[in-house]
């Protein structure tokens, strides 16, 4: 059904613009209620589940969750196709069922996903591994469905910026591009370039290993005080990379989240001890 499938994506993408939260390409979200982070899911779809059944979104009417990195990962075809994005069409499901209280922001497979460049994962090009396995499934209307996957995940926000001074994103410019980093991208229209080394939107979803030094001055360049990852693979499910710095990972059977009470503000420390291993939920 790929008419389906695409009329699916389209409404994503009108939610991604509509989100009543949405300031340029940031989610601004104020001091009320909570927000519920996951790192990256990479079609884990337990942790996904698990994610969606403790936020519990229809009985907790002032909590947000924020999820990142949904395709490329988890189960796959007969022929080592990756199907992540089945997960990813859930995923939209579950934006338009809470379309101002799920936020999905982009990750680098996703800016390699918008700009078909290539993505390792466990040796093998993900882009490649997805596309195959969609071409099975959709055949002769599959380009116009990976058009659409592209375009959903373009609409994404590249990040959330909360009004307790927590700051929310894939990643963070890598150490050697704090500096010429464009911060402007935030407020202006996206380009497709932006998702291209070494627009914005790449190098924000790309940067790994963070000095003391560049997490400070980002802290005061985006004026927040406390950043949440995903990206950095986590051996427990997350970890403490920084005086400010907390990174997440939802993407196997250790993954972990944090939900954060947005009425105050938080350090990574105290971040820290209320991180939640997944495999504790049912
Ligand atoms: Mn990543």
């Amino acid at each position: 059904m790929p008419q389906t499938t695409i009329d699916l994506l389209n409404k994503g993408i009108a939610a991604n613009q509509a989100d009543r939260f949405r300031r340029g390409n940031l989610v601004r979200l104020p001091r009320e209620g909570s927000v519920v982070i996951g790192g990256d899911i990479h079609g884990h779809r337990r942790n996904f589940e698990r994610l969606i059944a403790y936020a519990d979104l229809a009985h907790h009417p002032d909590r947000h969750i924020v999820l990142q990195e949904i395709i490329h990962g988890g189960p796959e075809d007969d022929t080592g196709g990756c199907l992540s994005y089945q997960l990813l069409f859930d995923a939209v499901r579950f934006k338009l069922d809470w379309p101002d209280r799920v936020h999905i922001v982009m990750g680098n497979h996703d800016t390699a996903c918008i700009s078909s460049s290539e993505v390792m994962k466990n040796g093998k090009e993900m882009n490649r591994a997805m596309g195959s396995a969609l071409d099975r499934e959709f055949r002769n209307a599959s380009s116009e469905v990976k058009q659409a996957i592209r375009q959903f995940l373009f609409s994404q926000p590249l990040a959330v910026r909360c009004e307790n001074r927590m700051w929310i994103s894939h990643s963070l410019p890598a150490d050697r591009f704090v500096e010429t980093f464009d911060a402007g991208v935030f407020d202006r229209e996206l380009r497709p370039s932006d998702c291209e080394k070494p627009g914005p939107a790449y190098l924000l979803t790309w940067g790994r290993r963070h000095s003391q030094a560049a997490l400070d001055r980002l802290a005061q360049q985006l004026d927040v005080d406390v950043f949440v990852l995903g990206h950095q693979a986590q051996t427990h499910g997350w970890c403490q990379a920084g005086e400010n710095l907390i990174i997440l990972a939802c993407d196997h059977n250790h993954g972990c989240f944090v939900e954060v009470d947005l009425t105050r503000a938080w350090t990574a420390s105290e971040l820290a001890e209320r991180v939640v291993p997944l495999a504790s939920i049912h």
